[in-house]
């Protein structure tokens, strides 16, 4: 049968040569970044048990190299939209700990003055469109703002990361169709953590993930999501080809929660030792090792970043609870439009 145009197969650019070694500066952040998130959902975990974050928390600790390594691959304009798990990726794209932190606390000085919570953490300024809870549920908005984008003419990727759950979701299809048949510029990325809550993605998806995503005429890849300096590498070129008019391009990215899928979880599913296995790859480690090894940084610059991010933490908490709640007056604002012009 003679191939359909439409249907060829787009041919992902080549790799852009190894940068010579990122820079010790730019490495220095990602270490930055991935203790920040660490201590930050660290410290967030004792606030629940604490009574101070209620209602539902899902941690993103071992998985920080994903938000790092792909959010700073994006540029300020560019626009990000994630699922519900998403602290770690508000604070990669640099939204501040203290207003995300008020946002657990259901506080005024909140990135949505305590209204949205820890599933739904919003930064229009910073081009951060959520936070979203509904599994798969995002990923046609996602469509939507790159459509925008690219009717706009506007030099602006959107990045969707989403779970390996929302693979078996008719949306994930339905989104990931649109956005090659438009050809919109959208950078698809799974952080496939091997579970859905509590069902292993081998009981959910009769395929690779990153094989899907071949079926929908776009480039795909796999690395691994546990080292942030190939995340970081694969990301980039995943948005210079949809910078360049591409269309979409799809990342998978293999990475490991070490907590429970939230706070509720007893992880009766799993083995602590597939745990501690997973644990031994861990992001954080990896990188500090390997900055080390090359004189990037020695022990006393490690220990002033853990000093560094120690502080912030216990900062923003600080922050959060001196935070007022909103008033009772307040509980009907901004569920209707005020007028049609707003
Ligand atoms: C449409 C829908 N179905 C079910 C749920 C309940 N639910 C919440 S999280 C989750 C699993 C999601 O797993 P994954 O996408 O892999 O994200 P992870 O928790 O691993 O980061 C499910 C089924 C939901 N929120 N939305
Ligand atoms: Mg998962």
């Amino acid at each position: 049968m003679p191939p359909r145009t439409k249907t060829a197969p787009r041919t992902a650019p080549k790799p852009a040569p190894k940068p010579a070694g990122l820079g010790g500066e730019r490495l220095g952040h990602f270490l930055y970044q991935m203790l920040l998130i660490r201590r930050f959902e660290e410290r967030t975990g004792e606030m629940y048990t604490k009574g101070k974050v209620r209602g539902f928390l899902h941690l993103y600790i071992g998985e920080e190299a994903c938000a790092v390594g792909a959010i700073n691959a994006l540029e300020p304009q560019d626009k990000l939209i994630t699922h519900y798990r998403d602290h770690g990726h508000a604070l990669a794209r640099g939204i501040e700990a203290p207003r995300v932190m008020a946002e657990l606390f259901a506080r005024v000085d909140g990135t949505s003055k305590g209204r949205g919570g820890s599933m739904h953490i919003f930064d229009k300024a910073k081009n951060f469109f959520g936070g979203h809870a509904i599994v798969g549920g995002h990923m046609p908005v996602a469509v939507g703002l790159a459509l925008g984008s690219k009717m706009k003419k506007e030099d602006a990727v959107t990045m969707c990361v989403f779970g390996d759950g929302g693979v078996a979701e008719g949306e994930f299809h339905e989104a990931l169709n649109l956005s090659a048949l438009w050809d919109v510029p959208v950078v698809w990325f799974c952080e496939n953590n091997g579970y859905g809550m509590g069902l292993p993605l081998a009981k959910s998806n009769a395929n690779d993930i990153y094989k899907l995503a071949e079926a929908y005429r776009m480039p795909s890849v796999r690395v691994d999501g546990m080292d942030v300096i190939g995340v970081y590498e694969a990301t980039k070129t995943a948005v210079e080809f949809c910078r360049a008019g591409n269309g979409p391009y799809f990342i998978e990215a293999m990475t490991h929660r070490y907590r429970g899928h939230s706070m509720a979880d007893a992880e009766l599913y799993r083995d602590k030792a597939e745990v501690e296995e997973s644990r031994k790859g861990d992001a954080i480690e990896r990188l500090k090792k390997a900055m080390l090894a090359d004189g990037l940084m020695d022990g006393s610059g490690y220990e002033a970043l853990v000093a560094r991010v120690e502080e912030e933490v216990g900062a923003a908490i600080a922050f959060a609870d001196a935070s007022p709640q909103p008033e009772i007056s307040t509980l009907f604002d901004n569920i209707y439009r005020e007028s049609p012009n707003d």
